[in-house]
């Protein structure tokens, strides 16, 4: 079975800003990815995704470029970036980049030109349209960051569209002297050696805002195969697109292997099908592990022969995987390592957010002050505006909210968790005295561990790669069960989503034994009739083949000294 190699590889995604600080000044930067590579070596990590690096007034963190081909100041140099690529080929990790072109930054020269007069050569660059008949709004369309998807200017009397914050103006995609900047501006970084991109609201970039269409528009393939064609064709690059808005039938579209469109891409169903549908993420439901199950069988199954799916728990706007899945408080390292498996063994590249492979937790703000996030921020005051009780709106964002996963990277019970020496931008979770890389890298049975275990364990069994997925008992509440076969072998895999002790009738397909892969508890040989899985207890139980196993539970040997050295503070 041929294996592509981004699909036998896991992707660590890095937000900048908050992983590592080499110069005191509370914000993570290029030079401290670069120092950390020997960390992120060592976890088995063949891939980085890069939140954005380049010049930004930073109101959305980044993902409002001023200039597609500057570095941020605050990030660092070109000459930094250089060094991380070739730091980072030495050891075999690609360096992937996000692609923010659904919109810019208000400060990009593009929009500072289109805003000058009507007939500017770059005004069609963008999104504008007349007030109605008496000034209003061209419509009804509204923002992510809430509030109207408009906004007017008065210089030149017309309104502009942006789907997230008014100073991320929308590109006009059906603009070709654009599209076509953007594709030297790919290439330039693609010539550079780069692996390739994650794609950022690839799904709106079609927009029809006459007809209210934001996702999926009519030519949103139209130009990812034209995307494809002018920049990604003959190189062996991988390309990931985010798209809330993806169904199983139009991920076919985007990554079928007969597509020429993009590797993979981020659907986030088994996301939004846990939101509230009025207030969606600002009024948490209860864990539903059923439909969690549904959705992700689904998935699986709709993309088992054509098309790839990506694997993950977490990003930079999601809630902390432990925390929203898991048991924190309770059973910190069991559900760690039990998401970490159930996910793990799928069939898709696993993606891991920096701080997951430690068992980083949501971050208890109290206070509206505490949070950054402009989205949380907007919504905030919405909320107040609209006669809403702060406290009711914080309790939502304590679960939900973006910053969540922001708080500084937890690297050793150092001041700030060893991120910083100086002052950090976002509060550092108390937490960092218990839960950091240092302690986690030197305990053989810890969340690091397993996550390393989990990420050599696809590299050697292309069964995790190519296995074809079956799921069982799906009504179950509170057990994940779900076998992977190619040709004789099979793996079972068993998760318990749950603080109790669960017994279960095991099918009769599933009466086998084997061999342990990994498990957070002690492995087991044999599975029949009844079964009794602990708290949070996950495995994954190869059967017995004639082929010998390598022992994939050994500990990790004692840390490298230059590993230890190279997660001490910096001066
Ligand atoms: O996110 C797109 C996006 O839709 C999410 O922000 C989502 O709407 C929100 O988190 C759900 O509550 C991408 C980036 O990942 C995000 O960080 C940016 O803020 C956004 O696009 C604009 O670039
Ligand atoms: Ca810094």
């Amino acid at each position: 079975m041929q294996t592509t190699w981004w699909q036998s590889e896991t992707v660590y995604q890095i937000y900048p800003r908050s992983f590592f600080d080499s110069n005191g000044d509370g914000i993570g930067d290029i030079a401290g990815i670069t120092s950390r590579l020997d960390y992120l070596q060592r976890l088995g990590i063949g891939l980085l995704w890069l939140s954005p690096i380049f010049k930004s007034p930073m109101d959305d963190n980044g993902y409002d470029i001023s200039d597609y081909q500057a570095i941020a100041p605050e990030f660092g140099s070109f000459d930094d970036f250089d060094e991380l690529l070739s730091e980072a080929r030495k050891r075999d990790i690609g360096i992937l980049l996000d692609l923010v072109v659904n919109h810019t930054s208000d400060e990009h020269v593009w929009f500072q030109e289109a805003r000058k007069s009507r007939d500017n050569p770059f005004r069609d660059y963008y999104v504008w349209r007349d007030p109605t008949d008496k000034g209003g709004l061209p419509n009804q369309l509204n923002s992510d960051f809430g509030g109207p998807a408009w906004t007017f200017e008065s210089a030149t009397g017309q309104y502009y569209f942006h789907q997230f914050s008014h100073r991320q103006p929308d590109l006009n995609w059906e603009n070709a002297d654009m599209r076509r900047d953007i594709y030297g501006m790919m290439n330039w970084w693609l010539d550079k050696g780069i692996a390739g991109f994650r794609m950022d609201v690839i799904d709106r970039i079609g927009k029809q805002v006459d007809e209210g269409v934001t996702t999926d528009g009519p030519h949103l393939h139209d130009y990812l195969q034209e995307m494809h064609r002018e920049t990604l064709a003959g190189r062996d690059v991988l390309t990931v697109g985010e798209a809330w808005s993806a169904t199983p039938g139009s991920a076919l579209l985007y990554t079928g292997r007969a597509r020429n469109e993009l590797s993979m891409i981020f659907q986030f169903e088994h996301v939004t099908q846990q939101w509230d549908k009025v207030y969606g993420k600002w009024k948490p439901k209860p864990f539903d592990l059923v439909g969690l199950k549904s959705v992700l069988g689904k998935w699986q199954m709709a993309l088992s022969d054509d098309g790839w799916n990506s694997l993950f728990w977490g990003n930079h706007d999601l809630p902390r995987a432990v925390s929203r899945y898991g048991d924190a408080a309770g059973f910190h390292r069991e559900s760690a390592t039990m998401l970490a498996t159930a996910l793990h063994f799928l069939k898709g590249t696993p993606f891991v957010y920096q701080g997951e492979e430690i068992g980083m937790t949501n971050a208890a703000f109290s206070s509206i002050d505490q949070y950054k996030d402009i989205e949380t921020l907007n919504m905030h005051r919405l909320h107040v505006e609209a006669g809403r009780s702060s406290e009711e709106f914080i309790a939502g964002a304590n679960q939900n909210g973006r910053d969540n996963a922001r708080t500084p990277m937890q690297w050793s019970a150092a001041p700030n968790g060893g991120f910083t020496t100086g002052v950090p931008w976002i509060e550092t979770n108390p937490n960092f005295l218990r839960i950091n890389a240092e302690t986690e890298m030197g305990d053989e049975r810890s969340i690091w561990n397993h996550y390393r275990r989990l990420i050599e364990l696809r590299k050697r069994h292309p069964i995790m790669v190519h296995g074809a997925f079956q799921s069982y008992l799906d009504q179950h509440p509170k057990l994940f069960v779900y076998t992977r076969r190619l040709g004789d072998e099979r793996i079972v895999v068993m998760a318990n989503f749950s603080a109790d002790i669960v017994t279960a009738t095991l099918p009769t397909e599933l009466s086998t034994q084997g061999r342990t892969l990994i498990t957070n508890y002690e492995p087991r040989e044999r599975l029949e009739g009844n079964i009794e899985m602990k708290p949070y207890e996950a495995f994954a139980l190869l059967e017995e083949t004639l082929v010998a196993v390598a022992d994939d539970n050994k500990a990790e040997s004692a840390l490298p000294a230059e590993l230890t050295k190279a997660l001490e503070p910096q001066a």
